[in-house]
């Protein structure tokens, strides 16, 4: 039987033999960005190595950088420091957003990346097997540690034709999200193939990989072709290149069919990327706002289509108009070639090269504002205003919509555009600082604002505490640990943090896991989808959360709490999930030999009187990394 391209890298990495469906793979290069950062290098820092082993890391500061107190910038100095002790590129504030910058100057086809960010699978768009993870499994790989995965399904995803102007990849992947779901991917890779690939550039698959996230995929993943090799050769790295392609016989766990030519202009409405419809069945959706950029769409392709449509025009003065290009090779770009001034002309506000209104960092709409984004996710609350409803769309629907004032298609509103990028691209790595020498000579410097994170016990014998929160399905990282202009400043500060945890779910959540002690989430399905923010289960642990019961778990999220040795439980009967309640008090008697042995624990609910079985869909790695209490036990035990 052939072999598909995730057959391939992994059997290039694998480390061990296959147990139990889990597959440990060996970590060529890791990526960080600092809202994630400051704490995957406190966690390096804690297991006590002395320069990273993987062939490249890379820091980037593209999250937090408004600084709008000291907080952001005593974290991008801390690690700044922290890079050149233990020997990894840092790519300073200004220089981009990291899935950008990344696929520009290091991703490389054939080769493993792990980030500590949930879009990582962007580099996926090289051939590149791109994987986000929570930190603390990002800082292990950088110690030398394997990465371990689950087997997952290969889901071919098989492309037909070529996309007519003014369809983009975007249309592609939101047409896809239609298809499957925000929970459509769990558990599966997502391997592009068919004559179809050969008609899109890799900013283009980059585009399409991004948005693999929101499927809740483990990653996605394009062959590499020619079509790479001319972009790592624009970024004069065409000795980089390696050619890979699925074999002919391939085989799949799933396929669909995708024909481009088909694709028209789509939307995702208010507040989910799946929420997905053509902008012509949309009826008249009047904006505030109009925001391009992100790392989903900001190459240098995307935004020369937006300087295109925006030359000559103005505006509606109803709209105000943010674009943030996505690296400081596509902003220079676009300066030296006069289509920055046609955006500034028309209107524009410019924005530094970073990830900012996608996280809620500034330009957060007005009160019920409607805001049409070129982003990867809408969920409620996350641009900064809870009120706020936002939509997500390509470049060329976003900037003709910027124009009109309401959310519109462009077909036959503006003549064809295609760009051809330069087939050699300005290249300046200025502003990517390689690490010291002698690391050991490096002093990492620590602001106020870093305060130590919180570190689990071992597991003990038994677990007792009330339901203190009870929610439904999708609910994602944002809701767990907001993130926006306000609380960004205090990820180093997990105390400070833990008072806005769950916030806009139920704003007393906080103070009630301090008066009860912690105890237990009830939830729905898909908890925990979005984001790689380990801070959805540190703070949760700080408040003293031991466990959540749920009906199904989001990848990354299931991997923090493991990580942070709070149990994730699966009910084995979903009626139990309808029939808890807030306040319910949850016993689990020797919870120590369940997590140790069991595939099912039963938990008492005490003040009814009644017994729930909830299971436990564990790896026997992941059985001891609860048993230590989280994975930086078990790292110090393993490197000890
Ligand atoms: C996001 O898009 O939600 C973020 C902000 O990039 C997160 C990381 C974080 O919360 O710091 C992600 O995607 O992992
Ligand atoms: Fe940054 Fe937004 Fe991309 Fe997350 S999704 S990395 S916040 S641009």
């Amino acid at each position: 039987m052939g072999k598909n391209i995730v057959d391939k890298i992994i059997a290039s990495h694998r480390i061990n033999g296959e147990d139990g469906g889990n597959i440990d793979i060996r970590i060529d290069q890791t990526l960080t960005q600092d809202s994630t950062g400051t704490m995957v290098y406190l966690q390096l820092e804690a297991l006590g190595i002395k320069r990273v082993k993987t062939k490249l890391s890379v820091a980037y500061i593209d999250h937090n950088t408004l600084q709008t107190g000291f907080e952001n910038a005593d974290d991008h100095r801390f690690i700044q420091s922290a890079a050149s002790r233990y020997g990894i590129y840092f790519s300073r504030p200004g220089n981009g957003i990291c899935h950008q910058v990344h696929l520009e100057r290091f991703g490389r086809p054939g080769w493993t990346l792990l980030g500590s960010d949930s879009h990582t699978p962007t580099n996926g768009a090289l051939g590149m097997l791109a994987i986000g993870a929570g930190g603390m499994d990002v800082a292990a790989a950088m110690a030398g540690g394997c990465y371990t995965i689950k087997r997952p399904k290969v889901c071919n995803i098989r492309l037909n034709g070529k996309l007519e102007f003014p369809a983009s990849a975007k249309d592609v992947i939101l047409k896809i999200l239609r298809i499957m779901s925000v929970k459509g991917g769990v558990g599966k890779i997502i391997e592009y193939s068919g004559p179809g690939v050969r008609s899109l550039t890799v900013p283009e698959r980059a585009t399409i990989a991004n948005m693999g996230a929101e499927l809740g995929a483990t990653t996605s993943i394009f062959p590499s072709d020619e079509i790479t090799r001319r972009f790592l050769i624009s970024q004069g790295r065409g000795e980089h290149w390696v050619e890979l392609e699925a074999d002919e016989d391939a085989e799949y766990d799933e396929t669909i069919e995708i024909d481009l030519d088909k694709i028209e202009p789509m939307v995702a409405r208010p507040h989910s990327p799946d929420n997905v419809v053509e902008v012509r069945k949309l009826g008249k959706v009047k904006l505030d706002q109009v925001a391009i950029g992100s790392c989903t769409n900001s190459s240098y392709s995307d935004l020369m289509k937006v300087a295109a449509i925006l030359r000559g025009k103005k505006i509606h003065p109803d709209v105000s108009l943010v674009i943030s290009p996505g690296s400081r090779q596509v902003l220079n770009m676009l300066a030296n070639n006069g289509a920055l001034a046609d955006m500034i002309s028309a209107g524009a506000r410019i924005l530094e090269c970073a990830c900012g209104p996608c996280i809620g960092m500034g330009q957060a709409p007005p009160t019920n504002g409607v805001s049409l984004r070129t982003f990867n996710r809408n969920f409620k609350g996350r641009c900064g205003t809870s009120s706020g409803r936002v939509y997500l769309a390509g470049p060329e629907v976003a900037a003709v919509s910027a124009i009109e004032g309401y959310i519109t298609d462009p077909t036959g509103k503006v003549p064809e555009i295609y760009i051809n990028a330069p087939a050699i691209m300005d290249v300046d790595d200025s502003m990517i600082i390689p690490p010291a020498d002698e690391g050991n000579k490096v002093e990492i410097v620590r602001g106020p604002n870093i305060k130590p994170f919180p570190l689990n016990k071992p597991l003990g014998g038994k677990l007792e505490g009330e339901a203190v929160l009870k929610v439904g399905d999708n609910i994602t990282t944002d809701h767990i640990m907001p993130s926006d202009a306000k609380l960004l400043p205090l990820r180093s500060n997990i105390p400070a943090l833990s008072v806005h945890c769950f916030e806009a779910v139920d704003g007393d959540f906080s103070r009630r896991c301090r008066e009860k002690g912690g105890g237990f989430i009830i939830a729905g399905a898909n908890y925990g989808q979005g984001s790689s923010r380990e801070h959805a289960a540190l703070v949760p642990l700080y408040l003293g959360v031991k466990g959540v019961a749920a009906k199904s778990f989001a990848r990354i999220h299931r991997a923090n709490l493991i990580n942070n040795g709070i149990l994730p439980l699966v009910f084995e009967n979903e009626k139990d999930y309808e029939a808890l309640e807030m306040g319910d008090v949850l016993i689990a008697e020797n919870i120590r030999n369940a997590v140790a042995l069991a595939d099912t624990v039963e938990m008492h609910v005490k003040n009814k009187d009644r017994n729930i079985r909830l299971r436990l869909e564990l790896s026997d790695r992941e059985r001891n990394i609860l048993l230590c209490g989280g994975l930086l036990n078990y790292w110090r035990r393993k490197l000890d």
